[in-house]
């Protein structure tokens, strides 16, 4: 399951209180305080994993507690700090301050971290207090208590290359081709129903990360069809494959301007992303008519391929490659 946005509920520990206590031995009369310090309350630690491209885990779990430090003992024992609590989210994940939306951290890196709330520091035990005055005082502090804040995640996927296109264009199909990724492949409109990452190989042991979305149809800026909420997904591409299928009857150049009208309804900066724009479903007959009749009215540099068939494969890689 697939989730790109999710409110959550995040509270550090408390720090833990500290100790009155005063060392009593025999022999060793009037032993002076010895009350330790509480320990500090667990983190709340935000870290962008690899192995993760949804916010999905959060949907059951929309609170996080860390655990509180433990109080101060005596003979001078200080309580334990609370463990650190470590969320992990997909890389791309903003992390915004709920319902205030000021963006606390975008997390895009892999292994990049942020404590996002702090835990409480512990209280002071009376050991603490003594002085040269007050040798044995009574005074001992409560622990601080921990951070909390309520979150808006929302992911919008890292990847270099973002696959769109009419539904059926073979997409899904393009990324099983190159990657080791297995989406849903079939013969019908809106198989695919969420973003899937691949990693495609290129020349020189280059890797690329490529996003499979679901397909897009006229009128999606208004939510037609699964509309267009999986667009800020290739917000941070740098690179659009634009995927048409050449065997459809509806003719491939405007097929192209149907989603790239969409697109730039979508937003000016999408449309001005770069494009590398692949006739697709080239092995079938209609296909090589439509690609000798049409390929004058599409952008030069066309590359023709069949997933199907993994045929122009290579070709299409390295032209992703170059514009990268
Ligand atoms: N003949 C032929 N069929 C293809 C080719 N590529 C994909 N197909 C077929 O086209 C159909 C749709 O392929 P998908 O990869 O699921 O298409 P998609 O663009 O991901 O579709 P949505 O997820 O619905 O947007 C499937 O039946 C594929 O087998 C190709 O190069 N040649
Ligand atoms: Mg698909």
């Amino acid at each position: 399951m697939f989730k790109d946005e999710v409110i959550i509920h995040v509270k550090a520990g408390d720090g833990g209180r500290g100790a009155v206590s005063f060392r009593r031995e025999k022999f060793i009369p009037r032993g002076g305080p010895d009350g330790g310090n509480g320990g500090r309350g667990g983190h709340v630690v935000m870290v962008a994993s690899p192995h993760l491209n949804t916010l999905y885990h959060f949907v059951y779990h929309p609170k996080q507690v860390a655990p509180n430090g433990s109080p101060g003992g005596s003979s001078n024992k200080n309580g334990k700090n609370g463990h650190d609590l470590i969320l992990k989210v997909p890389p791309g994940t903003i992390i915004r301050n709920h319902p205030h939306g000021n963006t606390l951290k975008d997390l895009q890196k892999i292994d990049e971290s942020v404590v996002i709330a702090q835990g409480g520091r512990g209280g002071r035990g009376n050991k603490s207090y003594a002085t040269s005055t007050n040798q044995a005082p009574r005074r001992s502090d409560p622990g601080q208590p921990g951070e909390a804040r309520r979150l808006h995640l929302e992911l919008k996927l890292i990847a270099d290359v973002g696959l769109v296109g009419l539904p059926n264009a073979g997409k899904s199909t393009i990324l099983a081709s190159l990657s080791a990724a297995r989406p849903k492949i079939a013969g019908y409109p809106f198989t695919t129903l969420e973003p899937y990452l691949g990693i495609v190989a290129g020349p020189d042991y280059q890797t690329l990360v490529m996003a499979d979305l679901p397909g897009l149809i006229a009128g999606a800026h208004q939510g037609t069809g699964l509309g267009d909420k999986f667009l800020k997904h290739i917000e941070r591409t740098k690179l659009i494959a634009h995927i048409i299928d050449f065997s459809d009857p509806l003719p491939p150049p405007e097929a192209y301007q149907i989603i790239n009208r969409e697109i730039k309804s979508y937003s000016k900066i999408l449309a001005r992303k770069p494009q590398v724009v692949i006739a697709n479903k080239t092995d079938l007959p209609e296909a090589q008519a439509n690609l000798r009749k049409y390929k004058r009215q599409l952008p030069r540099g066309l590359v023709d391929i069949s997933a199907l068939k993994r045929s122009g494969l290579q070709k299409f890689v390295k032209a992703l490659f170059k514009k990268l």
